[in-house]
């Protein structure tokens, strides 16, 4: 999977993408994450990217030049769907994860800051606006890194195949949000004890006991 991320805050990526098991993915060439500043494509001489809202009101609105510019320029690379995030999107779920991950081999993310953007951009060049959760961010930034970690789990070969996504138990094949509880060790931990049938071998018992944990 390509993603393509178009954001004002490029360092933003750094700790997140650059560390961690999309490290390793991006390394074994199962995920490529390019990143591009919009403010290095705005034509303004102080390379402003934003503006006061037409008709008044609070707060900033992103200008549609440095937008169009940068989109019209990822676009020749990434022919995947642009999407924007936004509080105002789709609700992001595993589900739509899924569907994403098996769909598409490219997609083109959009960080937008301040009020949001020119409503001209979102007209003609955004396919999909989604949402992490009810909430407001001060970036669209961490939505993006959320749903490229979501997706980028769902490929073959980024998480361990023990701890594949075809066992995990917010997978579809599950079909429930249901989880038992886990241990590992040491067998007492600050005088708290690991479930003896656990520990005994009895495999059927051990998943009739997880059956009868599940929450
Ligand atoms: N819940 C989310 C996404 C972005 C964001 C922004 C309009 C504000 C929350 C467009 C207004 C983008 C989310 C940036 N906050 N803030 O997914």
């Amino acid at each position: 999977m390509r993603f393509d991320i178009l954001t004002i805050f490029p360092q933003a990526f750094d700790s997140y993408l650059k560390e961690s098991i999309l490290k390793r993915a991006q390394k074994n060439k199962l995920i490529e994450i390019h990143i591009h500043d919009i403010r290095d494509f705005s034509k303004d001489k102080h390379k402003k990217v934003d503006d006061v809202p037409f008709g008044g009101g609070t707060g900033m609105v992103m200008t549609p030049q440095p937008l169009y510019d940068s989109i019209t320029f990822v676009k020749k690379k990434n022919k995947g769907p642009v999407i924007f995030l936004s509080p105002q999107g789709k609700i992001f779920t595993q589900s739509k994860a899924e569907k994403l991950s098996k769909k598409y081999d490219e997609l083109i993310l959009l960080c937008g800051r301040y009020e949001g953007i020119d409503q001209r951009i979102r007209d003609t060049l955004i396919d999909e606006e989604i949402s992490i959760g009810n909430y407001v961010l001060t970036g669209g930034e961490l939505p993006a890194m959320v749903t490229i970690d979501a997706i980028s789990r769902l490929i073959p070969g980024v998480i361990g195949k023990e701890q594949s996504h075809i066992q995990d138990s917010f997978s579809k094949a599950l079909k429930r949000k249901k989880e038992y509880p886990h241990y590992t060790r040491p067998k007492t931990f600050k005088g708290m004890k690991v479930p003896e049938i656990l520990t005994s071998g009895h495999h059927e018992k051990i998943k009739k006991w997880r059956e009868s944990k599940l929450k």
